[in-house]
């Protein structure tokens, strides 16, 4: 199975650390793709820089529709454009923070987030109210590390972290702590090792779900708020998202339609000029 995995920030190191987790628990047969978009935001710390990712993180996840992508793991802790990417998949579509946080609450019965800056704690906040995560949350922890500090040699961030989090479970009345950036996930198996409690970071719980999904061959329903979206015409400098409403592949299902190379699906892809156009 193809499993695409998308950072939405630009940071092209960032998505071949998050590529090398993923592919170390993908199963065999799994082949993980790991992207980012070439437009937007190096890195995420806000709403603002959340809503100009998703343009580039949306053409990416219609690009995989047509690559005959099976499932999409969005790999950013505030899973921007979930779902909205929901709206364009066929396969099952997993954002990191909702598999973190889900994966966390049955390995303890309550954890913490321990993040990067503190702008971005109500965003996780938030994340736990709509997943239905809160009851298990009992602490969003700031580093006020920046996302582009996190892998830059010499920095201290590997101790901040690991400091927050033996606090988190010092103080929180934690047992497990939940990762809240994707450029952590190469530090969790030594934070885990510190600590001697479940650390989990979602990249990995993303994939690994996504896989058992496809496994199951499950795929998103297209009869309710995740149906493509309606044809219309977008204007100005995203005219070329306009959706074209086809939506006939995705009701073949998502098994054989992801496998259709002459699908017309309404999709969004990068012509050789790096122009995204619609029905490529
Ligand atoms: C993130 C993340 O996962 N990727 C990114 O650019 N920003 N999250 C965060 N809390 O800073």
């Amino acid at each position: 199975m193809r499993i695409k995995l998308i950072n939405p920030n630009t940071t092209r190191r960032m998505t071949e650390a998050m590529g090398r987790c993923a592919r170390e628990v993908a199963a065999p047969g799994t082949e993980v793709i790991a992207v980012n978009p070439t437009m937007g935001p190096p890195s995420i710390e806000g709403y603002y820089d959340e809503a100009l990712a998703t343009p580039g993180l949306l053409a990416e996840v219609a690009a995989g529709e047509r690559e005959g992508c099976d499932g999409y793991v969005i790999a950013c802790f505030g899973d921007p454009g979930l779902y909205a990417a929901r709206e364009l998949a066929r396969g099952p579509v997993i954002g990191i923070a909702e598999a973190a946080m889900h994966a966390a609450s049955v390995l303890a019965p309550g954890f913490s987030v321990v993040t990067t800056l503190a702008r971005t704690c109500g965003m996780a906040w938030h994340l736990a109210e709509r997943y239905g995560m809160k009851r298990f949350c009992r602490n969003v922890r700031a580093t006020d590390v920046a996302v582009l500090d996190l892998d830059k040699p010499g920095s201290a961030a590997r101790r901040i972290i690991l400091d927050e989090c033996r606090r988190a479970l010092d103080e929180d009345g934690s047992d497990a702590i939940v990762l809240g950036c994707a450029g952590m996930a190469e530090l969790c198996a030594e934070i885990e090792d510190a600590l001697g409690a479940p650390v989990i970071e979602g990249v990995t719980a993303a994939v690994k779900w996504t896989e058992a999904l496809v496994a199951l061959r499950l795929s998103t329903a297209k009869r309710g708020d995740y149906a493509r979206p309606l044809a219309k015409r977008y204007d100005g400098a995203l005219a070329s998202f306009s959706p074209t409403g086809d939506d006939a592949a995705a009701e073949r299902g998502a098994g054989q339609a992801a496998r259709d190379a002459t699908d017309q699906h309404a999709a969004l892809a990068q012509d050789d000029a790096g122009v995204t156009r619609v029905n490529a």
